[in-house]
């Protein structure tokens, strides 16, 4: 069990700020931009490239989503990026598939 699996399940605590029957957002612990949060699909995919046709509709659903968290957040106006990282090159350390929603401040790329 992850970590992000352990937060949907209330078993660990984590600043929430946004959550439907699908899929959790919470705030990162270790925030890389004033806004960062986590939007994460309850059901398990462990990271983008192990995504299936049968998971298109929930990732399509979480990134419109998205734009509500963003508004909730107070960064639709100034902008926002959405990250997913897969995999090792990718630098995903939590196999549990999640989109990074980072705003607050001005995004350089190329990104690290
Ligand atoms: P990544 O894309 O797998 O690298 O992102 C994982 C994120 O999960 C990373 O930004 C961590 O700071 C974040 N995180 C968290 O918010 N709470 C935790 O308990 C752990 C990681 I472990």
């Amino acid at each position: 069990m992850t970590i992000f699996e352990k937060i949907i399940a209330r078993e660990i605590p984590a600043r929430i700020v946004h959550e439907t029957d699908e899929f959790i957002a919470f705030h990162d612990v270790n925030p890389q931009a004033p806004v960062h949060v986590l939007i994460v699909p309850k059901r398990v995919i462990p990271r983008l490239a192990e995504s299936a046709p049968s998971d298109a509709e929930l990732l399509g659903r979480m990134l419109v989503a998205s734009r509500e968290v963003a508004q909730k957040l107070g960064v639709v106006e100034s902008g926002y990026r959405m990250v997913i990282n897969s995999g090792r090159d990718g630098g995903e350390t939590v196999p549990h598939l999640h989109m990074h929603l980072l705003g607050g401040r001005h995004m350089t790329w190329p990104p690290g």
